[in-house]
């Protein structure tokens, strides 16, 4: 069998740990369409990179689609249905985005994911993010369906506990991760982006987040 060049095919789930599923090339197929789609989104809601209540700015720039956003500064972090740039709500999240997420996650045997928000992030070589949980969410027991674009990165990925030991993992284009179960509060983060060309972003890479925020799991 001849396989399309320039082409990753999607492969079987993988069961990287309890809960959480690495769907390996599922965006690549498809993968302008991921980025038309977040492009057009910067007209309503630009990339911007927020402060940290410590008083430090982030490396990576973030925006948000959907009913809510995740949002930091001086005062900390939160979700809010305004954009702060703006003081508008959050551009809606568009359809194409939204059924890829949710079928991601049936493909990793978690129906009923509903997601409220898709915090979209931008890396360029050098941004990070230090190790963290995402904790800001109502009900831990949704998942999260996290989406790479571009340039590959350094996962990190520890324990449940900030101590607990790191391991890293190539995160490539087109790679889709599921994150729920024990892994759902699990600390992460990413090491520095290395420079690079990607076809598609330059010199960037981009992760993009669905996560339920202000919705129960599973949605009726
Ligand atoms: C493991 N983003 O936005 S995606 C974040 O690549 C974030 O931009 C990283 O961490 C990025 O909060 C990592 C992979 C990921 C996302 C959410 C998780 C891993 C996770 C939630 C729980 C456990
Ligand atoms: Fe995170």
């Amino acid at each position: 069998m001849t396989l399309p060049l320039f082409e990753t095919p999607a492969s079987a789930p993988e069961i990287i740990d309890d809960g959480a599923v690495l769907l390996r090339g599922f965006a690549a197929g498809l993968a302008g369409r991921w980025v038309a789609e977040v492009q057009a989104l910067q007209a309503g809601a630009p990339f911007r990179v927020m402060d940290l209540p410590g008083g430090a700015r982030m490396s990576v720039a973030m925006t948000n689609c959907g009913s809510w956003g995740w949002v930091s500064d001086a005062k900390g972090y939160r979700y809010s249905g305004t954009d702060p740039l703006s003081g508008l709500p959050w551009p809606a999240m568009p359809p194409f985005l939204r059924n890829q997420a949710i079928a991601a996650a049936a493909k990793a045997l978690y129906p009923g994911f509903a997601p409220d928000v898709c915090l979209i992030n931008r890396y360029r070589p050098g941004a990070k993010l230090t190790l963290h949980r995402d904790e800001d969410e109502a009900d831990f027991t949704a998942p999260i369906v996290s989406v790479s674009l571009g340039l590959p990165c350094t996962f990190l990925w520890g324990g449940l506990a900030r101590k607990d030991p790191v391991k890293r993992m190539l995160l490539m284009h087109g790679d889709v991760l599921v994150w729920g179960g024990r892994t759902r509060l699990t600390y992460h983060g990413v090491s520095p982006l290395k420079d690079g060309h990607h076809h598609l972003l330059g010199d960037e890479r981009w992760n993009l987040t669905f996560r339920m925020a202000r919705v129960r799991y599973p949605a009726a």
